[in-house]
């Protein structure tokens, strides 16, 4: 899915702001036919998470149902075109009108999804956009959610977390993401698939397969522009697909240490006549597992960075540029080159930044402590069409070099997961992911109860694991931890001989909380326990990175092991750093040489771009 831009032939109009919401306690909003328009509670922003947000009218921790509308002016600029009314998610699920027509639904979280408006809308007038937007989970969404009835049917009132959730961070409710209503022509450039490969040290190869939705007689320019040269192309559209292929010599290739971005410019014409124009940045680099090793552009990498969270006091899940900027200058900071978008797909700015940055992303589904009790074929179909929207949304970032397919499966211990349940619906979803995108590694983090028999472990290309010894289990006693870190480690490569990532590891740290003896929650104890562990991983040679949990404290659902919010950040939610973040920058400073497993050393690619 091609995100809005504005070019030559396209338009685009921002409906962020304040608009209205209601909230719909009891869900009578449709037959009190609130889709026409109603009268509101409250102002509200988007994008915005309303419950901090609207705190004060009762709906911190609402679960449910809320409305939402606004008016928007359709410019005379867009007569005769295609009309696309586009909300960049709203979480976890959506309906939509326009002028009291029913556009659609969208049920996936943390996804973009758009409706073509252009026999809905009157240029020159105002529509009314209203959106019914719910946070309720069930055991067949993506992620499934919990209830309080879960909790009493399975005997575990002591897990029980308020709002409920099956995760450890807070359900937000409202429209995270930018709104846009945009223009093209009537005929218009549909998608773009952009694969890339390196020929040599020094040539590179983009190979672009445009779907337009006009069929034959048109023509299709491609233009790649470099620093100091262009290449440029043309093909015919053939059964509403062009294709190029395009040699870049010489080449610079995409790295964390240099992230050269080509742009890309597609003019679909007819009769020499231009009908569509739409732009992309191109990374060109290539992302392999190897033995032991995941390599960019054909060198070894070793992952330094985080598990993070779109979460900010009274934004909550909103996207914010400036939030964006800071975030990503903290990276650079700290000497990390890459995260993973825990737990749930990112907005689409965090993708762009990422590669004009240099930094690499695992990108993961919402699919998160999936509970095999309640996972049935719709759960599977909905999990393959959720995979399928994120890889139509991120396919063409060179930021990306994995997929996560899932968080911490198993997470517990439910017997069906090991009964040969498990196995074929990893067996199948990672058919899936692979039928969708053959040039990147997948994963999927496991949990400790999951086991090293974790069936996730055979259809991965690289393991993730997250591990809390010294935290959760071993409390205050490092020495124990590393040991057991140590010795799972070297017992999960020798079964599957895979290269291992630490995707998460981290205490919680109270910012100011100090002690000369290992103590929990303290500043000091946080960096024992990070040091701990960053030792065992550099001294195993198939390890490929760590990720630290969690870049910033996050607000959590209520729980007596929580103080408002998960702490294990390296910096507080308002981004001042704990003690472990002087920690990792010296520590990241120094580009580990790590041995291989066949014995010579590697120095690891991987430093911030300087
Ligand atoms: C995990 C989860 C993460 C939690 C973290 C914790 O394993 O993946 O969502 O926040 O542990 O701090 O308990």
């Amino acid at each position: 899915m091609l995100k809005p831009q504005q070019t030559i032939s396209r338009l685009r109009l921002s409906c962020d702001g304040l608009w209205n919401i209601k909230i719909d306690r009891e869900n009578v909003g449709d037959v009190n036919g609130w889709s026409a328009g109603f009268a509101p509670d409250a102002d509200v922003a988007v994008p915005g998470s309303w419950n901090e947000q609207l705190a004060e009218i009762g709906v911190m921790n609402y679960i449910g149902v809320a409305w939402y509308q606004t008016r928007v002016f359709v410019p005379t600029a867009f007569e005769g075109k295609r009309i696309v009314l586009r909300i960049g998610s709203a979480d976890f699920s959506a309906r939509v009108w326009i002028n009291g027509k029913f556009l659609g639904s969208h049920e996936f979280g943390f996804l973009p999804f758009e409706f073509e408006v252009t026999n809905h809308v009157a240029v020159g007038k105002s529509a009314l956009v209203v959106v019914r937007v719910s946070n309720e989970l069930t055991d067949d969404t993506v992620p499934q959610g919990v209830t309080a009835e879960h909790y009493i049917a399975e005997n575990r009132v002591r897990d029980e977390t308020f709002p409920p959730a099956r995760f450890d961070f807070f359900p937000y409710g409202g429209i995270h993401r930018s709104v846009e209503l945009y223009a093209t022509p009537k005929e218009y450039i549909d998608d773009i698939d952009v694969q890339t490969n390196i020929l040599s040290a020094s040539d590179g190869l983009v190979r672009a397969k445009i779907q337009l939705t006009c069929l034959d007689g048109a023509t299709v320019g491609f233009r790649l522009e470099g620093d100091e040269q262009n290449w440029t192309q043309e093909a015919n559209v053939e059964n509403g697909v062009a294709e190029a292929s395009i040699a870049v010599n010489p080449c610079q290739f995409w790295s964390c240490e240099h992230p050269q971005l080509y742009l890309l410019t597609i003019q679909l014409r007819r009769d020499g006549e231009l009908i569509d124009e739409y732009q992309l940045n191109v990374g060109i680099r290539e992302v392999k597992v190897e033995g032991a090793k995941l390599l960019l552009n054909g060198k070894p990498v070793f992952l330094k960075g985080f598990g993070k969270h779109e979460d900010f006091p009274v934004l909550g899940k909103a996207l914010s540029l400036p939030l964006l900027v800071k975030d990503f200058g903290l990276l650079r900071w700290i000497n990390a080159n890459s995260f993973r978008t825990s737990h749930y797909p990112y907005a689409e700015e965090v993708l762009d930044y990422a590669d004009r940055k240099g930094i690499l992303i695992i990108d993961e589904v919402a699919d998160i402590s999936r509970d095999f009790r309640y996972t049935s074929p719709k759960s599977l179909e909905n999990h393959k069409a959720y995979l399928r929207e994120l890889i139509a949304r991120d396919k063409n970032h060179p930021c990306v070099i994995a997929w996560s397919l899932s968080n911490e499966p198993n997470y517990l211990a439910e017997q069906e997961y090991h009964d040969g349940r498990g196995d074929a619906y990893w067996k199948e979803l990672a058919q899936h992911a692979r039928a969708l995108d053959e040039t990147r590694p997948i994963t999927i983090p496991n949990l400790q109860r999951a086991t090293i028999n974790d069936p996730a472990f055979n259809y991965c290309d690289f393991i993730s694991i997250n591990r809390y010894y010294g935290w959760y289990e071993n409390p205050g006693q490092m020495d124990v931890a590393g040991k057991r870190l140590s010795e799972e480690l070297d017992a999960i490569y020798e079964k599957y001989q895979k290269p291992i990532l630490v995707s998460e590891f981290g205490a919680d740290t109270v910012a100011g909380l100090h002690s000369t003896t290992d103590q929990l929650f303290t500043e000091e104890y946080q960096v024992k326990f990070l040091e701990t562990y960053c030792a065992v991983i550099a001294s195993k040679p198939y390890t490929i990175g760590e990720h630290v949990w969690n870049f910033a404290d996050f607000r959590t659902p209520q729980h007596h092991r929580r103080v408002v919010m998960n702490l294990k950040g390296v910096f507080t939610r308002t981004r001042e750093p704990k003690r472990a973040a002087f920690f990792l920058k010296e520590h990241w400073a120094k580009s580990p040489v790590k041995s291989s497993v066949n014995g010579e050393a590697t120095m690891l690619a991987g430093a911030f771009e300087k």
